[in-house]
């Protein structure tokens, strides 16, 4: 394996030490992720239709500060500007979604041909700069008009979804080389419907295995379409291939207590395993159906679906960003709370190791390649002298994680790639417009990017292909 480390910690004659570099495989990819929602802006532009944020986004107390969509970062007017400084970086990827009611407003045809052209402008100008485009098709932003039918609790939005996925990769199956079908459907669940904390914010406990259902058969439809349309394709620099992304946060007990060992299983089944066993073995863990079934909330499964929604991919992208310990609960079975260690602006303990069991996780399910296609931290940092921002936090933990990364990679994972989330501060859902993510700052009132000092960091790792652990 193409695997190395170089350098020396060994300092003769006191000179400063050479950094060791944690060296990558050759292919690897270095990316930089986003979502449409949080830095298109302009949500009323060129005929793009209401989604579930936008209306969430006004019921008052929903979210920070009251952030609403707009102006985020202004992407859809500026996005030349952002994919220059993408190739000023050296990105070798770039992982952004598609607005679904920038295609088809309505959440159906007619097709909105100027929101098409946008995406088609963008993955041609990432394709100049040899950016590899991979397109997400769902981070969140269902149209509206899907919504008032149902949402994700109604079945057709899955047929539905299956419809916008066979537009954009009869559009776009040509340029674009990896497709992720559904960002996080964990989210979308547990803090979409059966919460209120994210879009719709419908707090409909009930609805709880019919939306995950109905997400995952919509990924099975999308792929089943993508093999019609696209498969026999070829990209000049990768074969195209598509996958969903799941975010895994490792579960461990609270206490050494039975109770909590019982508690983190029990997370675990809910939070992961309910969505990686349809996916990869064709059926729901036992487990998790009893506790629904306890609970009166139904599956509703019709034949032959969870042959679709197990449709062989050919990768699996995973968001990792924390841990989450685990507290047995006297009502919900199970309670997480906050690790000890030290916390991002998130509140997010700070946990290199979780990279390393997520891909554990992965593995016990799936030898298909892996991305990390989301990994990275908020901090509260500002502007320095002569504007710079130096933000040593971020870097140690990009540096940090992506050593586990290296690790498991030696240990004899498939790592494809890697991406940070984010290339700019964005709008961070609930929590509105407060926590930054991006490599690049974002002054939200004149829209000035400004490259932190992690972007300079980013950029040098992804010249040598590798992790300088200084
Ligand atoms: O901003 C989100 C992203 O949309 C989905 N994954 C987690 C990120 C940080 O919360």
């Amino acid at each position: 394996m193409a695997l190395q480390s170089s350098g020396s910690p060994s300092t003769p004659g006191g000179a400063p030490a050479p950094a060791t570099v944690l060296r990558f495989p050759s292919g690897f990819l270095w990316g930089a992720a986003t979502s449409a929602f949080q830095i298109e802006g302009n949500t009323h532009a060129d005929g793009r239709g209401e989604s579930i944020w936008d209306r969430f986004c006004r019921l008052p107390g929903r979210v920070a500060g009251g952030g609403t969509g707009e102006p985020a970062c202004d992407h859809y007017r500026r996005w030349r500007e952002d994919v220059a400084l993408m190739a000023r970086l050296g990105l070798g990827a770039y992982r952004f979604s598609v607005a679904w009611p920038r295609i088809f407003p309505n959440g159906g045809a007619p097709l909105n041909q100027k929101g098409l052209d946008f995406y088609r402008r963008l993955v041609a100008a990432l394709r100049e700069h040899g950016i590899v485009p991979m397109i997400t098709l769902y981070h969140w932003d269902l149209p509206q008009a899907l919504q008032e039918r149902g949402g994700w609790a109604a079945r057709d939005t899955a047929l539905r979804f299956a419809e916008y996925a066979a537009l954009l990769f009869d559009r776009l199956g040509n340029e674009v080389p990896l497709w992720a079908t559904i960002n996080e459907p964990m989210l979308i669940t547990y803090a979409g419907y059966a919460g209120r904390t994210k879009a719709p914010g419908v707090g409909r406990p009930w609805q709880t295995l019919a939306v995950a259902h109905h997400l995952l058969l919509a990924h099975g439809l999308a792929v089943r379409a993508f093999r019609q349309i696209v498969s026999q394709r070829a990209d000049d620099r990768l074969a195209p291939g598509i996958g969903i992304v799941l975010n895994l946060r490792p579960c461990h007990p609270a206490s050494p207590h039975p109770r909590d060992a019982r508690a983190a299983r029990l997370l675990d089944t809910l939070t992961h395993r309910l969505f990686l066993e349809p996916l990869f073995r064709g059926q729901y863990p036992e487990a998790a159906l009893r506790f629904f079934r306890r609970r009166c909330v139904s599956l509703p499964a019709a034949p032959g679906d969870m042959a679709i929604i197990a449709e062989p991919t050919d990768f699996l992208g995973i968001n990792v960003y924390v841990r989450v310990l685990a507290k047995s609960d006297l009502i919900m079975g199970a309670k997480q709370v906050p690790g000890p260690g030290p916390k991002t602006a998130m509140g997010w303990e700070i946990y290199p190791p979780c990279i390393g069991e997520a891909l554990a996780l992965a593995r016990e399910y799936t030898s298909l390649p892996l991305y990390l296609t989301e990994n990275g931290a908020a901090f509260t940092d500002r502007p320095g002298p002569g504007g710079t921002i130096d933000d040593q936090e971020r870097i140690a933990y990009l540096r940090a994680h992506l050593a586990e990364a290296h690790r498991a990679i030696a240990a004899g994972i498939d790592l494809r790639g890697y991406f940070v989330w984010s290339l700019l501060d964005n709008f961070e859902w609930e929590d509105g417009y407060g926590p930054r993510f991006g490599l690049i700052h974002v002054d939200y009132a004149t829209q000035a990017r400004q490259p932190r000092a992690s972007a300079h960091w980013y950029a040098g790792v992804i010249a040598q292909h590798g992790v300088p652990m200084e």
